[in-house]
């Protein structure tokens, strides 16, 4: 694999969260594939999660990693060609990506939407100007528009936690106080639709997702309509796709408490942090045995390993 930034990277996703889950049970099997192989994982934001599960997944494999805080410890970055860089910033994409190129047999890049302008963001020059001008294999690690690792997790966490065939998967929006990104829910939406669940969005009017990522899901307004029988309720907060960026007064009552678990199938609950506690999710479902976020957030380790392994086996 020379690139993992959708699911659309991926024909076989079965396979592939079969590969995570194999990998959980037998970690450092692979050390071989990894040595003297050196992965740089470069952030344009901040990371927790992505950056020490990629990390731990890329050692797991006998690889070494670098990182790279570009947005703090980079030149300022051009990204517009044929720009005459006389102004604020000091290194074009084109050098900075190529040179990285030079020192990394894989990339990492992790670059947010600035959330104002929808096709500079939807067309993902940042990260796929990386991926043209480094020359060498790139994953995502939360591009504009998309989570896969993230993504990836989550399936893996659902296939082994599922206790029926197809359970019932609700992605409901919850509150915050900033506009952020749509890049988790899309992700979600789009490897769910392609996934043996039975898929369900709720969110305020005014939050539709782009529909090149929801497909055939269900999708309503009535969040307690949508959380009846569900096995699995996925909570994250986003911005409006339409006017873009924007986030609208009122919906706090979308936190999702404990009354909320009554008429599911002891929903288990995830998120993919970090948390707003008392403003996305309250404290007594994140304490309850209810949540598996911290298992989730583990479960990054072994999506992560999965999908550095096919890129270290097509070097
Ligand atoms: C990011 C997002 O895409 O929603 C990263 C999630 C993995 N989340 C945030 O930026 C949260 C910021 C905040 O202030 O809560």
């Amino acid at each position: 694999m020379k690139l993992f930034s959708s699911v659309n990277d991926i024909t076989d996703l079965n396979s592939l969260v079969a590969e995570a889950l194999q990998l959980k049970q037998n970690p450092y099997a692979w050390q071989h594939l990894g040595k003297n192989k050196t992965l740089a994982l470069v952030f344009l934001n901040p990371s927790l999660r992505t950056r020490m599960s990629t990390q731990k997944a890329a050692l797991n494999l006998g690889m070494n990693v670098m990182v790279l805080n570009l947005d703090k410890e980079g030149w300022a970055l051009e990204l517009q060609d044929g720009a005459i860089m006389n102004g604020t910033t000091v290194e074009h994409i084109r050098e900075a990506a190529a040179v990285l190129g030079q020192y990394a047999d894989i990339i990492g890049v992790r670059s947010f939407p600035g959330l104002k302008d929808r096709d500079e963001d939807y067309s993902e020059n940042i990260f796929s100007k990386f991926v043209k001008y480094c020359g060498v294999p790139v994953v995502s690690l939360e591009s504009a528009t998309r989570h896969p690792l993230q993504s990836l997790a989550d399936l893996v966490t659902i296939e082994e936690l599922k206790t029926k065939q197809r359970p019932k998967v609700v992605l409901t929006w919850a509150p915050h106080v900033k506009a952020l990104p749509q890049a988790v829910p899309n992700s979600f939406a789009e490897w769910m639709c392609k996934a043996d669940v039975d898929f369900t969005i709720a969110h305020p009017k005014g939050y539709e997702l782009s529909t090149d990522f929801t497909q055939d899901a269900t999708i309503t307004n009535n969040q307690d309509e949508a959380l009846a029988d569900a096995d699995f309720i996925y909570v994250k907060n986003w911005s409006a796709y339409e006017p873009y960026g924007k986030v609208f007064p009122g919906n706090e009552d979308w936190m999702l408490t404990n009354d909320k678990l009554k008429n599911t199938n002891n929903a288990k609950v995830m998120h993919c942090l970090p948390v707003r506690r008392n403003l996305e999710l309250s404290d007594e479902i994140l304490d309850s045995e209810n949540s598996i976020v911290i298992h989730e957030a583990g479960n990054r380790v072994w999506a992560a390993q999965a999908v550095l392994k096919r890129m270290l086996a097509t070097l």
